[in-house]
């Protein structure tokens, strides 16, 4: 195909104006490298209407060349500029996208909160692993040997009675006190011994303000050659006073079949005198039934219910609240 200068002429302006008018209307920078292709690529248009140019006069070919570097030129301009408006749109519109706005409401988390029981038996097994004590754990289903025999509990103590004590159909029993698992504990480890144990007891009790069927205990029991009646009444002492606070201590005589001498301990909180515990000097029998000396080994426990610390500590005034699991009580602590 032959083109006049003036035919090469029209359609380089005709390109340039068809090219200008279709960057002026895109809208992505998608589209501006399909018209970049489409014009100025190696088979677009420009390169179609140059190959025009070998066909005339010599003299006429630096006048078109120079035409056609201004459309290529002009094409290149605009689409450069266009290029440049439509990266900052897109940087604006990610920017407005991905604004954090610092004024939104936040999102609700409750946040759960420690039971009083469970912080009641922290603090106190924080205060005997403190003076050198092991935590120990045992079974809440026992043998009539661990819970009763092993502690010096005669048949006929009223412990043992069917009205006091949870039996199960196969002989075994539901732990009355966690004294078993140190029984446990002094079987399978040798003087000094230092153990507390913390867990869930069972008494068939009637329920109401201040007694469970399922209740806490924290028990401890020391082992170790010399200790006396001082060393029990020094560590009662220190852990009294780390729970309740500087206050007056008294210990009254009292009867338990697994210690002798036994007593019940008071504290004199908001001026009356409460009853917080019971202790006494392992009684030599017990000793004799894990298999150590009581010509050489002495030994103190004493023995607390979780629940009752808790209800003094926080005036919680009905034992049943500590089970309810109402989140109006429990959100109190
Ligand atoms: C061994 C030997 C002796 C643990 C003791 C008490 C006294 C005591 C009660 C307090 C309130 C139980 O929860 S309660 O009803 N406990 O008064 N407990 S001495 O004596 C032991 C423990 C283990 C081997």
């Amino acid at each position: 195909m032959t083109s006049t200068p003036t035919e090469l002429e029209s359609q380089l302006k005709g390109l340039q104006s068809a090219a200008q008018s279709a960057i002026a209307t895109a809208t992505s920078l998608d589209d501006l490298e399909t018209l970049r292709i489409k014009y100025l690529g190696k088979k677009g248009e420009l390169s179609l209407v140059l190959k025009g140019m070998g066909k005339l006069d010599v003299a006429q070919r630096p006048i078109i060349g120079a035409l056609a570097n201004q459309v290529k030129e002009a094409v290149q301009g605009d689409l450069e500029r266009s290029r440049t408006t439509l990266e900052q749109a897109q940087i604006q519109a990610q920017l407005a996208a991905e604004t954090l706005d610092v004024t939104m409401p936040g999102v609700y988390r409750p946040q759960g909160r420690i039971h009083p029981l469970t912080s009641t038996i922290e603090r106190a097994l924080e205060v005997f692993t403190g003076l050198g004590y092991t935590v120990a754990q045992g079974p809440e289903m026992e043998s009539d040997y661990y819970n009763f025999e092993a502690l010096n509990t005669p048949a006929d103590h009223p412990a043992r009675d069917m009205q006091d004590t949870f039996y199960l159909p196969d002989g075994n029993l539901l732990r009355t006190h966690t004294s078993s698992v140190q029984i446990r504990y002094m079987e399978n480890n040798e003087p000094p011994i230092r153990v507390a144990a913390p867990g869930r007891v069972y008494r068939r009790d009637t329920v109401d303000a201040t007694h469970s069927a399922v209740f806490h205990q924290i028990e401890i029991l020391a082992v170790d050659r010399g200790l006396t009646f001082t060393d029990l009444r020094g560590t009662i002492k220190v852990f009294l006073e780390a729970m309740f606070g500087d206050i007056e201590i008294r210990f009254r005589p009292s009867f338990f079949p697994f210690t002798e001498p036994s007593a019940e301990v008071d504290v004199r909180w908001r001026d009356r005198w409460l009853e917080v515990l019971g202790c006494g000097m392992v009684d030599p029998n017990v000793l004799k039934n894990v298999g150590y000396d009581p010509e050489i080994y002495t030994g103190f426990a004493a023995g607390f219910g979780v629940e009752r610390f808790a209800m003094v500590l926080h005036q919680i005034d009905d034992i049943r609240r500590l089970y309810n699991s109402d989140l109006r009580f429990l959100k109190q602590f």
